[in-house]
């Protein structure tokens, strides 16, 4: 690593043989990488799947484990020469088994979608039946949309929240648990700001005879901090993705119980991908590792922290969230609350250096692409060193970018404000 650059974090380090540094050998694709570095470092990323990775994650992952192939797995693999990767797969197991008191894990998914396509491949048949939270809930494409692989394949029914409260009504997943008696049952979601009871599904799963699945793609470092509750003493099986709370790199991970794994490895490989990405496992085992300090509790602490104060500060500026609140890294906000669409919002606050998403809401009268809510969520701008002082600040430009979504020139000059802030909270 002695040739990477400082200057420029994202810059790999150049082999000693052909070629120079990415700055030098193709400027185009330089230009498009530190773009990418202003944006991030201009703005304030409040997108709640998103996260600020470490230095030593970003390094792992330009290193030159990129060039193995490694079909297999530890100690059984399909080519020669594995024996350093190896290291790096069973360093990556080792260390999420450790952070999740897991018996077993596969650390090679690619991403969580590819987690989720082996877990329902290893348990499941074509066309069992599957209870799991509804999209329009805030349920995830791999839990049923009917162009995903989950929905093509499998027949998924949806349980959602309470009109009233927003929280996931348990007495309904029961009931309509009773009434499909399904092949499997999954909890997990992409929109949802309140802790699972996961010990409550797994009681339902075992009362009804099925399988309990888990993707905790969201609260996964939560879940790691021991600050939301925890799935895996009751889930049959875990996927969660290692890029969102997890602060690793883009990725999926599986854990399972002794008596899945032999059917989840395989059904991963090689029965949903090829060869792992070796680089990206490596960086998964910084990630891990980085993840059993005490410092990963005090981030996640504060991404809570934040949550919360951001929550706060919006109801008293007069926006309405789903469920009132938040137990975890995100709000959902009804941007009806305030005469908008998601789009809408998404919009203006893109143009004040406020990365969101438009996000449906609980019982939406609007498409996918337009939706009445946005998602924010703390996960990245506590990375960058946010408290709840600061919290209150970007409240105010919220509010403030929303109102003005008509205001080109008020829109650009919260972005010079955003920007000016951010000069004191450099990319980690
Ligand atoms: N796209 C992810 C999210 O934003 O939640 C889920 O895969």
């Amino acid at each position: 690593m002695s040739n990477s650059n400082p200057q420029h974090p994202m810059v790999a380090a150049s082999p000693s043989t052909h070629g120079q540094p990415l700055a030098e050998a193709d400027a185009e694709a330089f230009r498009i990488a530190q773009d990418e570095y202003e944006r991030e470092a201009t703005g304030l990323e409040l997108i709640a799947s998103e996260n600020h990775t470490s230095r030593a994650v970003r390094e792992a992952m330009s290193t030159y484990l990129t060039n193995k192939y490694a079909e297999g797995y530890p100690g059984a693999r399909y080519y020669g020469g594995c024996e350093v990767v190896d290291r790096a797969e069973d360093l990556a197991r080792t260390r999420v088994k450790q952070l999740f008191s897991a018996v077993h894990a596969n650390v090679q998914p690619h991403s969580g979608a590819q987690a989720n396509q082996a877990v329902y491949q290893a348990l499941l048949q074509h066309g069992d039946s599957v209870l799991a939270m509804d999209l329009n809930h805030g349920g995830h494409l791999t839990h049923g949309h009917p162009k995903n692989f989950s929905g093509v394949f499998f027949k998924f029914t949806g349980y959602g929240v309470n009109p009233e409260t927003g929280r996931i009504d348990y007495d309904l997943v029961r009931t309509k648990a009773r009434e499909l008696r399904p092949r499997m049952i999954v909890a997990g979601a992409s929109a949802y700001p309140r802790a699972i009871d996961f010990a409550t599904f797994g009681e339902i799963a075992r009362e009804v005879g099925a399988l309990f699945f888990v993707d905790m793609a969201h609260p996964a470092g939560l879940v790691a901090a021991k600050l939301h509750p925890d799935p895996v003493p009751h889930a049959d099986a875990v996927s969660f993705t290692t890029h969102k709370t997890m602060r690793g790199p883009r990725g999926g991970t599986v854990l399972c119980k002794e008596e899945h794994k032999k059917k989840i490895d395989s059904a991963l490989f090689p029965g949903v991908q090829g060869g792992p990405l070796m680089h990206v496992i490596l960086a998964k085992a910084v990630a891990f590792g980085e993840a059993l300090q005490p410092s990963f509790v005090q981030y996640q602490t504060q991404v809570k922290k934040n949550a919360a104060r951001l929550g706060e500060r919006l109801l008293e500026r007069g926006f309405r969230l789903v469920s009132g609140g938040t137990d975890n890294h995100m709000v959902l906000v009804d941007c009806r609350s305030k005469g908008l669409t998601g789009k809408d919002a998404e919009a203006a606050l893109g143009k004040a250096g406020l990365t969101v998403n438009k996000n449906l809401i609980p019982g939406d009268p609007e498409k996918p692409m337009v939706t009445s809510g946005v998602r924010i969520g703390t996960p990245a701008i506590t990375s960058r060193g946010l408290k709840e002082a600061e919290i209150d600040r970007v409240a105010q430009w919220i509010d403030e970018a929303m109102a003005a979504r008509n205001d080109e020139a008020r829109l650009a000059k919260i972005h010079g404000e955003v920007r000016d802030f951010c000069r004191a909270y450099p990319l980690p």
